[in-house]
């Protein structure tokens, strides 16, 4: 394999060519039509794209027969950066002790105040919304994860100088598949029910704590191991900021340990097919005004377009609520 297949002009090798040319890797997809399709066998320069550029084809492709991520150059403007990271270090600045997840290791270290979590984003600033309903990232998921999909969570991820990174893991709702058994038989990534998307604030570089992955590694649905040698393996997703890195979940990622002197911060979006329930309760969380005032395409990130749990049972007039035909939810 060639050392980075993450740079800039660098190619991706899509997963039949790495397959072909990692003879000891078990990578063995859930679509095998995919090894019979002769335009996948073809190199492409998609892994790191500028915003005019991209596609929503492109990203997905990137996400599904690619390494799993894609970078897009240019996509937020200075000040929608600067706004979203005053807001994310006004709300982190005493607010050590959030929720935090893969951070088992810091925890027992007694640093988890040097990595800080701002939940609930879109509470907290308009600008939020604006990344969240970006357009093309939005017409990417819709291709992605269905014209519906949701919302799961959005949240900044600040590590602090000195700041640890996390165990290598997949993400929600695959986070605990360590526990495979409380997953359906025979799970398997061949359609995705997750997206990231990562907005740095700050230069996400190898020295401030740039998030690591491992390219391919979503063809084969499967939560990494110690025997994985993650760290040997892993690319990282530098960016800048203005950046944004999407990439599917499925693939093996982490944030690494920041060893600079600054500050690193991303605000970090969930994306979900509709019938998967959303990671934080966004629709309670917002409030009713902002619901009120919410776009369309907000309404479907918070759920809106899809009703259930519902209390059939306490619906008083009798209707047809789906099928094809004269359908009223
Ligand atoms: O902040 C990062 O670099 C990645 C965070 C992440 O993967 C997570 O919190 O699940």
């Amino acid at each position: 394999m060639p050392g980075s297949i993450w740079n800039e002009n660098s190619i991706f090798i899509n997963r039949a060519i790495y397959i072909a040319s990692n003879p000891n890797v078990s990578y063995i997809g859930n679509n095998a039509a995919c090894f019979d399709n002769a335009a996948i066998v073809q190199e492409t320069n998609v892994n790191s794209i500028d915003a005019v550029s991209a596609t929503p084809q492109t990203i997905v492709a990137a996400l599904t027969d690619g390494p799993g991520a894609i970078r897009i150059r240019g996509a937020f403007s200075a000040d929608q950066i600067a706004d979203a990271r005053r807001v994310v270090m006004a709300h982190s600045e005493d607010r050590a002790q959030t929720v935090t997840h893969f951070q088992g290791q810091a925890a027992e270290d007694q640093r988890l105040h040097l990595q800080r979590r701002v939940w609930n984003l879109l509470a907290k600033g308009a600008v939020f919304s604006a990344m969240s309903e970006h357009p093309l990232i939005v017409d990417a998921m819709r291709l992605f994860l269905g014209a519906d999909f949701i919302m799961g969570s959005i949240a900044a991820n600040r590590i602090l100088p000195g700041g640890p990174g996390q165990e290598p893991h997949i993400d929600y709702p695959y986070w605990d598949l360590h526990a495979p058994d409380t997953f359906p038989l025979g799970i398997n990534s061949s359609f995705p029910l997750n997206a990231q998307v990562t907005i740095p604030l700050d230069p996400f570089t190898p020295e401030t704590g740039a998030t690591a992955f491992v390219p391919h590694t979503q063809h084969a649905l499967r939560y990494p191991g110690e025997a994985d040698a993650f760290y040997e393996r892993c690319e990282r997703m530098e960016a800048e900021p203005g950046d944004v890195v999407i990439f599917f979940g499925a693939t093996w990622h982490c944030a690494m340990p920041n060893r600079s002197d600054r500050d690193r911060s991303a605000v970090l979006i969930q994306y979900l097919p509709k019938f998967v329930k959303p990671m934080e309760d966004l629709r309670a969380m917002v409030g009713e005004g902002f619901v009120q005032r919410a776009s369309p395409t907000m309404r479907q990130l918070l759920g809106m377009n899809f009703p259930y749990p519902q209390n059939l049972d306490a619906i008083e007039s009798a209707r047809n609520a789906e099928g094809r035909k004269g359908a009223m939810r």
